[in-house]
Protein backbone atom coordinates (compact mmCIF):
# COMPACT_ATOMS: atom_id res chain seq x y z
CA UNK A 1 0.00 0.00 0.00
CA UNK A 2 2.63 2.27 0.69
CA UNK A 3 3.59 1.92 -2.79
CA UNK A 4 0.47 2.00 -4.18
CA UNK A 5 -0.47 5.78 -6.43
CA UNK A 6 -2.40 7.85 -3.87
CA UNK A 7 -5.20 7.84 -6.11
CA UNK A 8 -6.19 4.17 -5.39
CA UNK A 9 -6.88 4.81 -1.98
CA UNK A 10 -9.17 8.42 -3.10
CA UNK A 11 -12.45 9.42 -3.82
CA UNK A 12 -12.78 11.75 -6.26
CA UNK A 13 -15.95 14.32 -6.29
CA UNK A 14 -17.31 15.57 -9.42
CA UNK A 15 -18.70 19.10 -9.77
CA UNK A 16 -20.87 20.55 -12.44
CA UNK A 17 -19.53 24.24 -12.04
CA UNK A 18 -22.43 26.14 -13.01
CA UNK A 19 -24.92 24.34 -10.57
CA UNK A 20 -23.25 23.80 -7.86
CA UNK A 21 -22.72 26.97 -5.96
CA UNK A 22 -23.76 30.42 -7.80
CA UNK A 23 -21.67 32.98 -4.82
CA UNK A 24 -22.65 36.43 -6.59
CA UNK A 25 -26.14 35.77 -7.14
CA UNK A 26 -26.03 35.73 -11.44
CA UNK A 27 -27.52 32.40 -11.58
CA UNK A 28 -24.62 30.65 -12.58
CA UNK A 29 -22.57 28.47 -9.67
CA UNK A 30 -18.90 29.82 -10.27
CA UNK A 31 -15.19 29.06 -8.68
CA UNK A 32 -15.88 31.12 -5.68
CA UNK A 33 -18.70 29.36 -5.05
CA UNK A 34 -16.80 25.89 -4.85
CA UNK A 35 -14.14 27.64 -2.51
CA UNK A 36 -17.06 28.71 0.06
CA UNK A 37 -18.46 24.96 0.12
CA UNK A 38 -14.79 23.42 0.77
CA UNK A 39 -15.49 22.93 4.26
CA UNK A 40 -18.69 21.15 3.50
CA UNK A 41 -16.48 18.88 0.61
CA UNK A 42 -13.69 17.79 3.31
CA UNK A 43 -16.57 16.89 5.48
CA UNK A 44 -17.40 14.37 3.12
CA UNK A 45 -14.04 13.30 3.09
CA UNK A 46 -13.15 13.39 -0.77
CA UNK A 47 -9.79 13.56 -1.79
CA UNK A 48 -10.08 15.21 -5.29
CA UNK A 49 -12.81 17.39 -6.95
CA UNK A 50 -13.26 16.78 -10.81
CA UNK A 51 -14.69 20.14 -12.25
CA UNK A 52 -16.05 20.03 -15.44
CA UNK A 53 -14.44 22.51 -17.74
CA UNK A 54 -14.51 25.73 -16.47
CA UNK A 55 -12.15 27.76 -19.22
CA UNK A 56 -13.15 30.43 -21.86
CA UNK A 57 -16.18 29.00 -23.82
CA UNK A 58 -19.12 30.51 -25.48
CA UNK A 59 -21.13 27.56 -23.53
CA UNK A 60 -22.80 26.09 -26.54
CA UNK A 61 -21.94 22.61 -24.98
CA UNK A 62 -21.60 24.04 -21.04
CA UNK A 63 -18.15 24.56 -21.69
CA UNK A 64 -17.43 21.40 -23.50
CA UNK A 65 -16.57 23.88 -26.32
CA UNK A 66 -13.19 25.48 -25.31
CA UNK A 67 -12.47 28.92 -26.68
CA UNK A 68 -9.54 29.94 -24.54
CA UNK A 69 -7.80 27.09 -22.82
CA UNK A 70 -5.62 28.86 -20.76
CA UNK A 71 -8.15 31.49 -18.89
CA UNK A 72 -11.06 31.11 -16.96
CA UNK A 73 -14.60 31.95 -18.49
CA UNK A 74 -15.64 35.34 -16.64
CA UNK A 75 -19.21 33.35 -15.81
CA UNK A 76 -16.72 31.11 -13.21
CA UNK A 77 -14.42 33.81 -12.00
CA UNK A 78 -11.10 34.63 -13.16
CA UNK A 79 -7.22 32.70 -12.69
CA UNK A 80 -7.10 34.17 -9.33
CA UNK A 81 -10.11 32.65 -8.64
CA UNK A 82 -8.61 29.01 -9.89
CA UNK A 83 -5.75 29.74 -8.07
CA UNK A 84 -7.35 30.42 -4.84
CA UNK A 85 -8.98 27.39 -5.23
CA UNK A 86 -6.56 25.22 -5.41
CA UNK A 87 -4.82 27.04 -2.89
CA UNK A 88 -7.72 26.58 -0.21
CA UNK A 89 -8.34 22.85 -1.35
CA UNK A 90 -4.79 21.76 -0.69
CA UNK A 91 -4.86 23.04 2.79
CA UNK A 92 -7.63 20.81 3.09
CA UNK A 93 -5.96 17.77 1.30
CA UNK A 94 -7.88 18.18 -1.82
CA UNK A 95 -6.70 18.23 -5.01
CA UNK A 96 -8.57 19.56 -8.57
CA UNK A 97 -8.86 17.66 -11.49
CA UNK A 98 -9.21 19.44 -15.06
CA UNK A 99 -11.79 18.22 -17.14
CA UNK A 100 -9.50 18.82 -21.07
CA UNK A 101 -11.39 18.68 -23.34
CA UNK A 102 -8.88 17.60 -26.34
CA UNK A 103 -11.03 16.01 -29.18
CA UNK A 104 -12.51 19.39 -30.41
CA UNK A 105 -12.35 23.16 -29.80
CA UNK A 106 -15.25 25.59 -29.80
CA UNK A 107 -15.38 27.19 -32.88
CA UNK A 108 -14.96 30.55 -31.53
CA UNK A 109 -10.91 29.50 -30.35
CA UNK A 110 -8.77 31.40 -32.35
CA UNK A 111 -7.29 28.50 -34.03
CA UNK A 112 -10.41 28.00 -35.84
CA UNK A 113 -11.12 31.40 -36.42
CA UNK A 114 -7.85 31.68 -38.18
CA UNK A 115 -8.23 27.89 -40.19
CA UNK A 116 -11.25 28.56 -41.37
CA UNK A 117 -10.09 31.39 -43.54
CA UNK A 118 -8.85 29.66 -46.22
CA UNK A 119 -6.69 26.74 -46.93
CA UNK A 120 -3.32 28.34 -46.77
CA UNK A 121 -3.86 29.15 -43.51
CA UNK A 122 -1.10 27.82 -41.01
CA UNK A 123 -4.23 26.83 -38.95
CA UNK A 124 -6.60 25.38 -41.41
CA UNK A 125 -4.41 21.88 -40.62
CA UNK A 126 -5.55 22.08 -36.93
CA UNK A 127 -9.01 20.97 -38.02
CA UNK A 128 -9.85 18.06 -40.29
CA UNK A 129 -11.24 18.52 -43.20
CA UNK A 130 -12.35 17.15 -46.55
CA UNK A 131 -13.12 17.88 -49.90
CA UNK A 132 -16.96 17.40 -50.94
CA UNK A 133 -19.66 20.10 -52.70
CA UNK A 134 -22.06 21.97 -51.09
CA UNK A 135 -24.73 20.00 -49.99
CA UNK A 136 -23.02 16.79 -50.18
CA UNK A 137 -20.78 15.96 -47.57
CA UNK A 138 -17.69 13.45 -47.79
CA UNK A 139 -20.05 10.90 -45.89
CA UNK A 140 -23.09 10.12 -43.97
CA UNK A 141 -21.26 10.31 -40.43
CA UNK A 142 -23.22 11.63 -37.52
CA UNK A 143 -22.68 14.10 -35.56
CA UNK A 144 -23.38 13.00 -31.55
CA UNK A 145 -25.74 15.97 -31.03
CA UNK A 146 -27.93 15.08 -34.41
CA UNK A 147 -27.45 15.71 -37.71
CA UNK A 148 -24.48 15.11 -40.14
CA UNK A 149 -20.71 15.26 -38.41
CA UNK A 150 -19.60 17.37 -41.24
CA UNK A 151 -20.02 21.62 -41.74
CA UNK A 152 -19.48 23.28 -45.42
CA UNK A 153 -16.99 26.22 -45.22
CA UNK A 154 -18.18 28.12 -48.51
CA UNK A 155 -14.42 30.12 -48.17
CA UNK A 156 -12.32 26.92 -48.11
CA UNK A 157 -15.32 24.79 -50.62
CA UNK A 158 -14.41 22.06 -47.64
CA UNK A 159 -16.34 20.66 -44.74
CA UNK A 160 -14.85 20.52 -41.34
CA UNK A 161 -15.46 17.16 -38.77
CA UNK A 162 -17.82 17.79 -36.00
CA UNK A 163 -18.38 14.74 -33.93
CA UNK A 164 -20.31 16.60 -31.18
CA UNK A 165 -22.45 19.98 -32.34
CA UNK A 166 -21.63 22.17 -35.20
CA UNK A 167 -19.57 24.86 -32.89
CA UNK A 168 -17.07 21.75 -31.70
CA UNK A 169 -14.99 21.35 -34.66
CA UNK A 170 -12.66 18.82 -34.34
CA UNK A 171 -8.71 18.89 -33.96
CA UNK A 172 -6.75 17.63 -36.29
CA UNK A 173 -4.65 15.18 -34.08
CA UNK A 174 -2.16 14.19 -36.44
CA UNK A 175 -0.62 17.17 -36.88
CA UNK A 176 2.55 17.50 -34.50
CA UNK A 177 1.63 21.02 -34.16
CA UNK A 178 -1.61 20.67 -32.49
CA UNK A 179 -0.94 17.90 -29.90
CA UNK A 180 2.71 20.21 -29.26
CA UNK A 181 0.05 23.61 -28.19
CA UNK A 182 -1.59 20.95 -26.38
CA UNK A 183 0.93 19.50 -24.64
CA UNK A 184 2.52 23.24 -23.59
CA UNK A 185 -0.77 23.78 -22.44
CA UNK A 186 -0.81 20.82 -20.49
CA UNK A 187 2.25 21.83 -18.50
CA UNK A 188 1.25 25.55 -18.06
CA UNK A 189 -1.77 23.90 -15.92
CA UNK A 190 0.12 21.28 -13.59
CA UNK A 191 2.72 24.33 -13.05
CA UNK A 192 -0.49 26.02 -11.57
CA UNK A 193 -1.22 23.17 -9.63
CA UNK A 194 -3.21 20.93 -10.82
CA UNK A 195 -3.55 17.75 -9.37
CA UNK A 196 -4.91 16.01 -12.50
CA UNK A 197 -6.96 15.88 -15.13
CA UNK A 198 -9.68 14.15 -16.74
CA UNK A 199 -9.68 13.78 -20.48
CA UNK A 200 -12.96 14.19 -22.31
CA UNK A 201 -13.91 11.61 -24.73
CA UNK A 202 -10.02 10.83 -24.94
CA UNK A 203 -10.73 7.29 -27.13
CA UNK A 204 -12.01 9.64 -30.34
CA UNK A 205 -9.18 11.65 -30.66
CA UNK A 206 -7.35 9.97 -33.28
CA UNK A 207 -10.00 9.60 -35.17
CA UNK A 208 -10.24 8.09 -38.94
CA UNK A 209 -13.56 9.54 -40.51
CA UNK A 210 -12.30 7.89 -43.99
CA UNK A 211 -12.90 5.06 -42.56
CA UNK A 212 -15.40 5.64 -40.49
CA UNK A 213 -13.64 4.88 -37.21
CA UNK A 214 -14.11 7.58 -34.21
CA UNK A 215 -13.65 5.78 -31.62
CA UNK A 216 -9.90 3.96 -31.25
CA UNK A 217 -8.25 4.89 -34.46
CA UNK A 218 -4.67 3.25 -34.84
CA UNK A 219 -3.04 6.08 -34.35
CA UNK A 220 -4.38 6.32 -30.59
CA UNK A 221 -2.09 4.84 -27.93
CA UNK A 222 0.79 5.94 -29.70
CA UNK A 223 -0.93 9.51 -29.13
CA UNK A 224 -1.38 8.86 -25.05
CA UNK A 225 1.83 7.51 -24.57
CA UNK A 226 3.46 10.53 -26.17
CA UNK A 227 1.22 12.88 -24.26
CA UNK A 228 2.01 10.40 -20.98
CA UNK A 229 5.88 11.11 -21.97
CA UNK A 230 5.74 14.52 -22.64
CA UNK A 231 3.80 15.90 -19.45
CA UNK A 232 2.10 13.20 -16.78
CA UNK A 233 5.27 11.10 -16.31
CA UNK A 234 7.51 12.41 -13.38
CA UNK A 235 4.35 14.56 -11.74
CA UNK A 236 2.20 14.18 -9.38
CA UNK A 237 -0.81 13.61 -11.22
CA UNK A 238 -4.06 11.70 -11.64
CA UNK A 239 -5.09 11.35 -14.92
CA UNK A 240 -8.59 9.29 -16.13
CA UNK A 241 -9.53 9.25 -19.91
CA UNK A 242 -13.07 8.74 -20.54
CA UNK A 243 -13.90 6.37 -23.23
CA UNK A 244 -17.22 5.50 -23.80
CA UNK A 245 -15.77 2.41 -26.21
CA UNK A 246 -13.34 0.46 -23.90
CA UNK A 247 -13.19 -3.14 -23.75
CA UNK A 248 -11.18 -4.44 -20.78
CA UNK A 249 -8.61 -5.52 -23.53
CA UNK A 250 -8.15 -1.61 -24.11
CA UNK A 251 -8.34 -0.66 -20.84
CA UNK A 252 -4.75 -2.48 -20.27
CA UNK A 253 -3.61 -0.13 -22.35
CA UNK A 254 -5.37 3.28 -21.24
CA UNK A 255 -4.37 2.12 -17.95
CA UNK A 256 -1.08 0.37 -17.47
CA UNK A 257 0.41 -0.09 -14.09
CA UNK A 258 3.36 1.00 -16.10
CA UNK A 259 1.91 4.27 -16.11
CA UNK A 260 2.74 4.22 -19.88
CA UNK A 261 -0.67 5.71 -20.54
CA UNK A 262 -3.27 7.46 -17.53
CA UNK A 263 -4.28 6.68 -14.27
CA UNK A 264 -7.22 4.98 -15.21
CA UNK A 265 -9.92 5.05 -17.81
CA UNK A 266 -13.54 5.60 -16.82
CA UNK A 267 -15.75 3.24 -19.22
CA UNK A 268 -19.58 3.07 -19.76
CA UNK A 269 -19.86 -0.58 -20.35
CA UNK A 270 -22.62 -1.12 -17.31
CA UNK A 271 -24.27 2.00 -18.27
CA UNK A 272 -25.10 1.74 -22.30
CA UNK A 273 -26.70 -1.85 -21.41
CA UNK A 274 -29.90 -0.13 -22.19
CA UNK A 275 -29.48 0.98 -25.56
CA UNK A 276 -30.08 -1.65 -27.79
CA UNK A 277 -27.75 -2.54 -29.74
CA UNK A 278 -27.65 -0.09 -33.41
CA UNK A 279 -30.93 1.24 -31.52
CA UNK A 280 -31.27 5.31 -30.78
CA UNK A 281 -29.58 6.44 -27.85
CA UNK A 282 -32.16 7.23 -25.81
CA UNK A 283 -34.32 3.90 -26.25
CA UNK A 284 -35.68 3.36 -22.94
CA UNK A 285 -35.70 -0.30 -22.59
CA UNK A 286 -35.50 -2.22 -19.22
CA UNK A 287 -32.10 -2.67 -17.84
CA UNK A 288 -31.38 -6.46 -18.09
CA UNK A 289 -30.09 -7.04 -14.17
CA UNK A 290 -27.97 -9.94 -14.38
CA UNK A 291 -25.88 -8.57 -17.33
CA UNK A 292 -25.73 -5.35 -15.69
CA UNK A 293 -23.63 -6.84 -12.45
CA UNK A 294 -21.95 -9.32 -14.76
CA UNK A 295 -20.32 -6.65 -16.91
CA UNK A 296 -19.23 -4.93 -14.03
CA UNK A 297 -18.01 -8.33 -12.61
CA UNK A 298 -16.34 -8.67 -16.07
CA UNK A 299 -14.88 -5.50 -15.45
CA UNK A 300 -13.30 -6.44 -11.59
CA UNK A 301 -11.86 -9.98 -12.69
CA UNK A 302 -10.32 -8.91 -15.85
CA UNK A 303 -8.49 -5.57 -14.67
CA UNK A 304 -7.21 -7.40 -11.57
CA UNK A 305 -3.67 -6.37 -11.30
CA UNK A 306 -3.68 -5.08 -14.83
CA UNK A 307 -5.40 -1.78 -15.00
CA UNK A 308 -7.28 0.49 -12.89
CA UNK A 309 -10.90 1.57 -13.41
CA UNK A 310 -13.02 4.49 -12.04
CA UNK A 311 -16.37 3.32 -10.28
CA UNK A 312 -19.85 5.72 -10.89
CA UNK A 313 -23.05 5.26 -11.66
CA UNK A 314 -24.03 8.91 -12.38
CA UNK A 315 -22.31 12.09 -13.87
CA UNK A 316 -23.24 15.34 -15.89
CA UNK A 317 -24.06 13.47 -19.06
CA UNK A 318 -26.27 10.65 -17.11
CA UNK A 319 -29.58 10.51 -15.19
CA UNK A 320 -29.66 10.47 -10.92
CA UNK A 321 -28.52 6.96 -10.02
CA UNK A 322 -31.46 6.61 -7.53
CA UNK A 323 -33.48 6.96 -10.21
CA UNK A 324 -31.63 4.82 -12.87
CA UNK A 325 -30.82 1.92 -11.01
CA UNK A 326 -32.49 2.31 -7.43
CA UNK A 327 -35.95 3.91 -6.48
CA UNK A 328 -37.07 7.48 -6.25
CA UNK A 329 -40.22 6.96 -4.37
CA UNK A 330 -40.93 5.68 -0.99
CA UNK A 331 -37.53 3.79 -1.23
CA UNK A 332 -35.10 6.89 -2.29
CA UNK A 333 -32.71 6.89 0.62
CA UNK A 334 -32.67 3.53 1.64
CA UNK A 335 -31.53 2.36 -2.50
CA UNK A 336 -29.63 5.64 -2.81
CA UNK A 337 -27.33 3.85 -0.15
CA UNK A 338 -27.34 0.45 -1.39
CA UNK A 339 -26.29 1.90 -4.75
CA UNK A 340 -23.11 4.00 -2.82
CA UNK A 341 -22.54 0.36 -0.63
CA UNK A 342 -22.46 -1.30 -4.45
CA UNK A 343 -20.40 0.83 -6.11
CA UNK A 344 -17.85 1.76 -3.40
CA UNK A 345 -17.15 -1.94 -2.51
CA UNK A 346 -15.62 -2.80 -5.92
CA UNK A 347 -11.90 -2.50 -7.35
CA UNK A 348 -11.51 0.98 -8.80
CA UNK A 349 -11.31 4.56 -7.90
CA UNK A 350 -15.21 5.88 -6.58
CA UNK A 351 -16.56 8.78 -8.13
CA UNK A 352 -19.69 11.16 -6.42
CA UNK A 353 -20.74 12.89 -8.55
CA UNK A 354 -22.60 16.07 -6.92
CA UNK A 355 -26.27 15.50 -5.10
CA UNK A 356 -25.62 11.87 -5.57
CA UNK A 357 -24.14 12.03 -1.38
CA UNK A 358 -27.80 13.32 -0.92
CA UNK A 359 -29.90 11.25 -3.26
CA UNK A 360 -30.52 13.82 -5.52
CA UNK A 361 -33.27 12.57 -8.03
CA UNK A 362 -34.35 13.29 -11.54
CA UNK A 363 -36.85 15.99 -12.89
CA UNK A 364 -39.86 16.20 -15.02
CA UNK A 365 -40.19 19.52 -16.70
CA UNK A 366 -41.68 21.33 -19.54
CA UNK A 367 -39.48 21.38 -22.48
CA UNK A 368 -39.01 25.10 -22.50
CA UNK A 369 -37.66 24.97 -18.85
CA UNK A 370 -34.19 22.58 -20.24
CA UNK A 371 -31.30 23.70 -21.14
CA UNK A 372 -29.38 21.25 -22.80
CA UNK A 373 -27.97 21.08 -26.17
CA UNK A 374 -28.21 16.84 -26.65
CA UNK A 375 -31.71 17.09 -25.11
CA UNK A 376 -32.99 19.77 -27.05
CA UNK A 377 -31.68 18.59 -30.40
CA UNK A 378 -32.98 15.33 -29.60
CA UNK A 379 -36.25 16.62 -29.24
CA UNK A 380 -36.43 18.74 -32.07
CA UNK A 381 -34.93 15.52 -34.54
CA UNK A 382 -38.23 13.53 -33.03
CA UNK A 383 -40.77 15.86 -33.24
CA UNK A 384 -39.71 16.67 -36.91
CA UNK A 385 -39.86 12.69 -37.38
CA UNK A 386 -43.06 12.63 -35.90
CA UNK A 387 -42.64 10.77 -33.16
CA UNK A 388 -45.38 11.41 -29.81
CA UNK A 389 -45.00 14.26 -27.49
CA UNK A 390 -45.59 12.10 -24.49
CA UNK A 391 -43.17 9.48 -26.22
CA UNK A 392 -40.38 11.97 -26.48
CA UNK A 393 -40.68 13.36 -22.69
CA UNK A 394 -40.34 9.97 -21.65
CA UNK A 395 -37.02 9.75 -23.00
CA UNK A 396 -36.66 13.39 -21.65
CA UNK A 397 -37.33 12.38 -18.11
CA UNK A 398 -35.52 8.85 -18.31
CA UNK A 399 -32.55 9.82 -20.10
CA UNK A 400 -32.07 13.39 -20.20
CA UNK A 401 -28.71 15.27 -19.46
CA UNK A 402 -30.32 18.33 -17.15
CA UNK A 403 -31.78 15.47 -15.00
CA UNK A 404 -27.99 15.93 -13.17
CA UNK A 405 -27.66 19.34 -14.15
CA UNK A 406 -30.25 21.22 -11.73
CA UNK A 407 -28.78 23.00 -9.20
CA UNK A 408 -26.99 21.44 -5.90
CA UNK A 409 -29.61 21.40 -3.10
CA UNK A 410 -28.22 23.31 -0.12
CA UNK A 411 -31.24 23.97 2.19
CA UNK A 412 -34.67 24.41 2.56
CA UNK A 413 -34.75 28.33 1.46
CA UNK A 414 -35.40 30.24 -1.79
CA UNK A 415 -33.80 28.13 -4.89
CA UNK A 416 -32.34 25.61 -1.89
CA UNK A 417 -30.30 28.22 -1.22
CA UNK A 418 -28.23 27.16 -4.58
CA UNK A 419 -28.73 31.26 -5.38
CA UNK A 420 -29.67 34.68 -4.75
CA UNK A 421 -30.41 35.61 -8.50
CA UNK A 422 -32.25 33.62 -10.94
CA UNK A 423 -31.13 30.27 -11.66
CA UNK A 424 -29.74 29.41 -15.12
CA UNK A 425 -32.60 26.45 -14.99
CA UNK A 426 -34.91 25.07 -12.50
CA UNK A 427 -34.21 24.23 -9.37
CA UNK A 428 -35.16 20.41 -8.36
CA UNK A 429 -38.91 21.30 -6.43
CA UNK A 430 -37.89 18.68 -4.25
CA UNK A 431 -34.90 20.28 -2.82
CA UNK A 432 -37.51 21.21 0.36
CA UNK A 433 -36.98 17.79 1.67
CA UNK A 434 -33.67 16.83 0.10
CA UNK A 435 -31.07 19.24 0.87
CA UNK A 436 -27.75 19.40 2.45
CA UNK A 437 -28.50 21.43 5.72
CA UNK A 438 -31.48 18.27 6.35
CA UNK A 439 -28.69 15.45 5.40
CA UNK A 440 -26.08 16.94 7.61
CA UNK A 441 -28.03 16.99 10.75
CA UNK A 442 -29.55 13.34 10.44
CA UNK A 443 -26.65 11.05 11.17
CA UNK A 444 -29.17 8.25 9.24
CA UNK A 445 -28.79 10.40 6.29
CA UNK A 446 -27.53 9.49 2.93
CA UNK A 447 -25.35 12.09 3.37
CA UNK A 448 -23.28 10.45 6.27
CA UNK A 449 -23.38 6.74 4.41
CA UNK A 450 -21.88 8.60 1.81
CA UNK A 451 -19.10 9.84 4.41
CA UNK A 452 -18.68 6.42 6.70
CA UNK A 453 -18.03 4.86 3.17
CA UNK A 454 -15.67 6.81 1.91
CA UNK A 455 -13.92 6.87 5.68
CA UNK A 456 -13.73 2.75 5.50
CA UNK A 457 -11.77 3.14 2.28
CA UNK A 458 -9.10 4.55 4.32
CA UNK A 459 -9.32 1.91 6.83
CA UNK A 460 -9.93 -1.60 5.16
CA UNK A 461 -7.08 -2.35 2.79
CA UNK A 462 -8.74 -5.05 0.56
CA UNK A 463 -11.49 -2.20 -0.57
CA UNK A 464 -8.02 -1.04 -2.26
CA UNK A 465 -6.56 -4.26 -3.26
CA UNK A 466 -8.91 -7.37 -2.55
CA UNK A 467 -9.65 -9.78 -5.61
CA UNK A 468 -13.19 -9.78 -6.59
CA UNK A 469 -15.31 -12.79 -7.08
CA UNK A 470 -19.23 -12.54 -8.06
CA UNK A 471 -21.71 -14.46 -6.11
CA UNK A 472 -25.29 -15.85 -6.88
CA UNK A 473 -24.35 -14.40 -10.64
CA UNK A 474 -27.72 -15.34 -11.82
CA UNK A 475 -30.13 -13.94 -9.05
CA UNK A 476 -32.44 -11.55 -10.79
CA UNK A 477 -32.19 -9.15 -7.64
CA UNK A 478 -29.48 -9.35 -5.53
CA UNK A 479 -25.96 -8.27 -6.57
CA UNK A 480 -23.82 -10.50 -4.57
CA UNK A 481 -19.89 -10.34 -4.29
CA UNK A 482 -16.44 -11.03 -2.31
CA UNK A 483 -13.12 -9.16 -1.80
CA UNK A 484 -10.50 -11.10 -0.76
CA UNK A 485 -6.53 -10.40 0.21
CA UNK A 486 -4.33 -12.15 2.58
CA UNK A 487 -5.99 -10.79 5.76
CA UNK A 488 -9.69 -10.59 5.41
CA UNK A 489 -12.72 -11.59 3.36
CA UNK A 490 -15.41 -8.80 2.80
CA UNK A 491 -18.46 -9.45 1.36
CA UNK A 492 -21.41 -6.83 -0.33
CA UNK A 493 -24.41 -7.66 -0.64
CA UNK A 494 -27.42 -5.76 -2.17
CA UNK A 495 -31.08 -5.94 -3.10
CA UNK A 496 -31.70 -4.01 -6.11
CA UNK A 497 -35.95 -4.98 -5.54
CA UNK A 498 -38.56 -3.06 -3.86
CA UNK A 499 -39.30 -6.60 -2.76
CA UNK A 500 -37.92 -8.61 0.23
CA UNK A 501 -35.94 -12.04 -1.47
CA UNK A 502 -34.59 -15.08 0.12
CA UNK A 503 -31.25 -16.47 -1.00
CA UNK A 504 -28.92 -19.08 -0.54
CA UNK A 505 -25.21 -18.14 0.21
CA UNK A 506 -22.36 -20.37 0.87
CA UNK A 507 -20.49 -20.23 4.32
CA UNK A 508 -21.28 -18.52 7.51
CA UNK A 509 -20.91 -14.73 7.38
CA UNK A 510 -23.71 -14.04 10.35
CA UNK A 511 -20.45 -13.99 12.79
CA UNK A 512 -18.87 -11.28 10.24
CA UNK A 513 -18.19 -7.83 11.85
CA UNK A 514 -20.94 -5.49 9.51
CA UNK A 515 -18.80 -2.45 8.82
CA UNK A 516 -21.51 -0.84 7.65
CA UNK A 517 -25.27 -1.35 6.65
CA UNK A 518 -28.38 0.46 5.64
CA UNK A 519 -30.56 -1.89 7.06
CA UNK A 520 -29.57 -3.94 10.78
CA UNK A 521 -27.02 -4.14 13.33
CA UNK A 522 -26.59 -7.61 12.65
CA UNK A 523 -26.21 -9.30 9.71
CA UNK A 524 -29.17 -12.18 9.23
CA UNK A 525 -28.23 -14.60 6.44
CA UNK A 526 -31.18 -15.95 4.17
CA UNK A 527 -33.40 -12.83 4.00
CA UNK A 528 -32.93 -9.22 2.69
CA UNK A 529 -35.46 -6.56 2.97
CA UNK A 530 -36.52 -3.92 -0.14
CA UNK A 531 -33.16 -2.20 -1.33
CA UNK A 532 -30.91 -3.83 2.00
CA UNK A 533 -27.46 -3.41 1.72
CA UNK A 534 -24.62 -5.03 3.66
CA UNK A 535 -20.94 -5.24 3.90
CA UNK A 536 -19.66 -7.53 6.18
CA UNK A 537 -15.86 -8.18 6.90
CA UNK A 538 -14.08 -11.63 8.41
CA UNK A 539 -10.77 -10.99 9.49
CA UNK A 540 -8.80 -14.41 8.83
CA UNK A 541 -7.13 -14.74 12.26
CA UNK A 542 -11.01 -14.55 13.64
CA UNK A 543 -11.63 -17.69 11.16
CA UNK A 544 -8.83 -19.71 12.35
O1 LIG B 1 -19.25 13.11 -23.31
C1 LIG B 1 -19.06 12.16 -24.32
C2 LIG B 1 -20.29 11.55 -24.84
O2 LIG B 1 -20.15 10.60 -25.60
C3 LIG B 1 -21.63 12.10 -24.48
O3 LIG B 1 -21.99 12.97 -25.49
C4 LIG B 1 -22.65 11.05 -24.28
O4 LIG B 1 -22.73 10.19 -25.37
C5 LIG B 1 -24.02 11.62 -24.06
O5 LIG B 1 -23.91 12.75 -23.28
C6 LIG B 1 -24.94 10.64 -23.37
O6 LIG B 1 -26.22 11.19 -23.28
C7 LIG B 1 -18.29 14.10 -23.11
C8 LIG B 1 -18.76 15.03 -22.02
O7 LIG B 1 -18.84 14.33 -20.81
C9 LIG B 1 -20.06 15.66 -22.45
O8 LIG B 1 -20.61 16.46 -21.43
C10 LIG B 1 -19.78 16.48 -23.68
O9 LIG B 1 -20.98 17.02 -24.18
C11 LIG B 1 -19.10 15.66 -24.77
O10 LIG B 1 -18.03 14.86 -24.28
C12 LIG B 1 -18.49 16.58 -25.82
O11 LIG B 1 -17.37 17.24 -25.28
CA1 LIG C 1 -22.09 33.22 -10.33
Amino acid sequence: MVNEPWWKQAVIYQIYPRSFYDSNGDGIGDLKGITEKLDYLQQLGIQALWLSPVCCSPQDDNGYDISDYQDIDPLFGSLDDMDELIRQASMRGIRIIMDLVLNHTSDEHPWFLEAKKSRNNPYHDFYVWREGTEGTPPNDLKASFGGSAWEWVPQCGQYYLHQFSVKQPDLNWENPQVRKEIYKMIRWWTERGIGGFRLDVIDLVAKEPDRGVMAEGRHLHEYLKEMSREVFQGRDLITVGEAWSATPERAFLYSNPDQSELSMVFQFEHIVLDQQPGGEKWDLAPLPFVTFKKTLAKWQTQLYGKGWNSLFFSNHDLPRSVSRFGNDGEYREKSAKMLALCLHGMQGTPYVYQGEELGMTNVRYEISEYRDIELLNMYRERKEAGCPEKEIMESVYAKGRDNARTPMQWNDGVNAGFTSGMPWIRVNPNYTKINAEQEIADENSVFHFYRKLIGLRKQERVLIDGRFELLLPEHDSLFAYTRENEDCVLLVICNFASAAVSYDLPGNWEDGEVLLSNGKQKFSQGILEPYDAYMVIRRKEDVQ
